[in-house]
């Protein structure tokens, strides 16, 4: 495996970026583009996505990521398997890590980011809808962690964010059958918020963006650290940090204009500081 090239240019070939404008400005929408093989995750498709990472970490203009796949049948039916045939395990290793550390990059984004899956959702695919804040799907995606069929494991943190979402006897035993199930039993196993006609998937997951946007960015940003980093903590400490965010917001403009806007019976006008 090679040590990951950065993308030139910001051109992209495994997947698409774009920045919405009118009245989605601030959205922006990654499409993972290799439909040929559903959506499958290769290297190169990695490094693009995490160029599209750092340019959303440093962006002041999107305050929601959209992710989802190409196609009407899958998000991402995983990583490449035509890698790993003469994988030697020093590669496995070297490619299980800088997946992990895409994913975790994307988890941990200042903002918000939803998975909108649109068809399936198999082992890396999977994965990388778990690093996102949430899963709308449509009616028909189904998700899973079937890796066992290839007689290998999850390795891109399905064993660990599945099982810190759903416990850990739903998570053994998704992993140890590598059952594939539809949007509605993900949804009542708490893996899927909302489950979509698959034709207005997109429109849903729009609205909820929309509403999202709407909202002060750094109050969400805070909340989101706060619960990313609070959920390993002990709740006494977690609330400390609480506490500390929430003094940390009363020193932006943000807040001001959050108050007065509802004291005067009018939106507020968010700007970000
Ligand atoms: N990788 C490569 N190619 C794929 C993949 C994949 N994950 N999934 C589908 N394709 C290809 C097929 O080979 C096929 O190509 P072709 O047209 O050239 O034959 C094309 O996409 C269409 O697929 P199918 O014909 O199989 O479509 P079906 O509708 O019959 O079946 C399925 C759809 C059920 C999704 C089926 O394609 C399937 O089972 N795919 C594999 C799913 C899977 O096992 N995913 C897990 C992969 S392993 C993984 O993700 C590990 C992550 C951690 C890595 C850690 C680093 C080492």
């Amino acid at each position: 495996m090679t040590t990951p090239a950065k993308v030139q240019n910001n051109t992209y070939h495994n997947l698409t970026y774009e920045e919405k404008h009118g009245d989605l400005k601030g959205v922006a929408l990654v499409t993972f583009n290799r439909p040929k093989v559903l959506n499958a995750i290769s290297q190169a498709m990695l490094e693009e996505l995490l160029t599209v990472l750092e340019h959303v970490q440093k962006s002041h203009v999107i305050k929601v990521l959209v992710l989802t796949g190409a196609g009407d049948k899958a998000f991402i039916a995983g990583a490449d398997i035509s890698q790993f045939e003469k994988m030697t395990s020093k590669e496995a290793a070297e490619l299980a890590k800088f997946g992990q550390k895409v994913f975790t990059r994307l988890e941990e984004l200042p903002q918000p980011t939803i998975a909108a899956v649109n068809g399936y959702a198999l082992g890396g695919g999977c994965e990388l809808a778990l690093s996102c804040d949430f899963i709308y799907a449509g009616e028909n995606a189904q998700l899973g962690q079937p890796e066992v069929n290839l007689g290998i494991l999850p390795g891109w943190g399905g064993t660990q964010r599945l099982s810190r979402l759903v416990g850990k006897p739903m998570a053994k035993e998704l992993v140890f059958t590598g059952k594939i199930i539809y949007a509605h039993e993900a949804q009542r196993l708490g893996i899927v918020n909302k489950v979509c006609h698959d034709a207005q998937l997109m429109e849903d997951v729009m609205k909820i963006a929309k509403l999202i946007l709407s909202k002060g960015p750094l109050a969400i940003a805070q909340a989101k650290r706060v619960i990313e980093d609070g959920y390993h903590k002990e709740l006494i400490d977690a609330l400390e940090m609480e506490a500390e965010a929430f003094a940390k917001i009363f020193d932006t403009e943000d807040q001001k204009e959050g108050a007065r806007a509802f004291l005067a019976k009018r939106p507020p006008q968010f700007v970000g500081r």
